[in-house]
């Protein structure tokens, strides 16, 4: 029984480790994934076409909508709109 114990209570710190692990490892994912305007504008124009913006997946998936103006690129303003929503 007293094994029992101890075989559980070292199974539930492990669990416990695990888990605060693969909480670092997931902060540390999203930073370094997290895009930034200046790093998606490859070409420097202050404007990201929906090319520049396909490297980042959840932005081409609302880029349409991230384009307020509709004029087929974001600016600073429309994409910082957009991150901030
Ligand atoms: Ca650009
Ligand atoms: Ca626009």
């Amino acid at each position: 029984m007293t094994k029992l114990i101890a075989f559980l209570a070292a199974a539930l710190l492990s669990v416990t480790a695990f888990a605060g692990d693969n909480k670092d490892k997931k902060d540390h994912s999203m930073k370094s994934s997290a895009a930034t305007f200046d790093s998606l504008d490859k070409n420097g124009d202050a404007q990201l076409s929906k090319t520049e913006a396909a490297a980042d997946k959840s932005l081409a998936d609302s880029f349409a909508s991230a384009d307020t103006n509709g004029d087929g690129y974001l600016s600073k303003t429309e994409f910082t709109a957009r991150t901030k929503s």
